[in-house]
């Protein structure tokens, strides 16, 4: 039983039209990191952040899967029909659904979730679609305590015990599309090193020595799909 982790990042759906954070056109080149993705940066103006994300959240719905998403979904599907027999998890960075409407069951979402908001006041995390405001009440308690479901920097990764679990086990650990600068994502290639093999997928050659048994160079909707097939 082949046991592979595969760890995504915005370089997977840069070809569904999502922007990623450090590429030419990324997000970040437009807004300040700290006023946007810290918890200081939120207390300081909710209303910018929660624009910031009410954009990213209407844009989602304007995209759909791409090939490399919908290629992990059927090495997934593969396992679940005994056609492969091997194990898939999908650990994104990403805050975006496309690897659920690809069709992928098993992902673990490790920065939160953009159609997802969590109640400061009473813990509620409900589901969203539309815009949310300093003001909109928490569906739950009512309060004015609603936040964008996404771990920001200096918060603590989601399910980090079963991330932990999941990389301990697998013996092919494949990142795609993402620039590893974000910790701790970016270290889950060191963990695993002394058992499991690596593969990079990204369209570019990152700086520096690569901790990559394997590097494969080319857009993700060519790449990703060569391998799976
Ligand atoms: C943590 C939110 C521990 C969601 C993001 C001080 C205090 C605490 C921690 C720290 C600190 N100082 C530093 C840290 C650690 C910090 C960190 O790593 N900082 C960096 C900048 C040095 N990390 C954290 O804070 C993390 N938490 O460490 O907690 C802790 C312990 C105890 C107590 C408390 C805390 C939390 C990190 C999460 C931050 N949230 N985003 C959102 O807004 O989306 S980070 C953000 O970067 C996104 O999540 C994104 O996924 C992530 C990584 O970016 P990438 O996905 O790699 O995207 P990028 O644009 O960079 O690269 C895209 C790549 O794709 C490129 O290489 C490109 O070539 C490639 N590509 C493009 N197109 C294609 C392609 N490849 C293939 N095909 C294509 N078509």
């Amino acid at each position: 039983m082949q046991r592979i982790v595969v760890l995504t990042g915005a370089g997977i759906s840069q070809e569904s039209g999502l922007q990623t954070f450090r590429g030419p056109d990324g997000l970040w080149n437009n807004e300040h990191i700290e006023d946007i993705c810290t918890p200081e940066g939120f207390r300081r103006d909710p209303l910018r952040v929660d624009r910031f994300y009410n954009n990213l959240r209407a844009g989602l719905t304007a995209v759909q899967p791409n090939a490399a998403h919908l290629a992990l979904a059927g090495l997934e599907q593969a396992a679940r029909d005994g056609r492969w027999q091997g194990h898939l998890t999908i650990i994104t960075q990403n805050i975006d659904d496309l690897h659920e409407r690809a069709g992928s069951h098993d992902v673990i979402h490790m920065h939160g979730e953009l159609l997802r908001l969590r109640c400061t006041g009473c813990g509620a995390t409900p589901a969203w679609h539309g815009d949310c405001f300093p003001d909109t009440p928490c569906p739950a308690c009512h309060g004015p305590t609603l936040r964008p479901d996404i771990v920001w920097f200096g918060e603590m990764p989601y399910h980090m015990d079963t991330i932990t679990q999941r990389l301990a086990a697998c013996d092919l650990f494949v990142a795609i599309g993402t620039s590893g600068v974000v910790y701790p994502a970016a270290g889950f290639v060191d963990s695993v090193a002394d058992h499991a093999d690596t593969m990079l997928f990204n369209l570019e050659a990152r700086s520096g020595p690569s901790p990559f048994d394997q590097t494969i160079l080319g857009p993700a909707t060519h790449t990703v799909p060569a391998w799976t097939q």
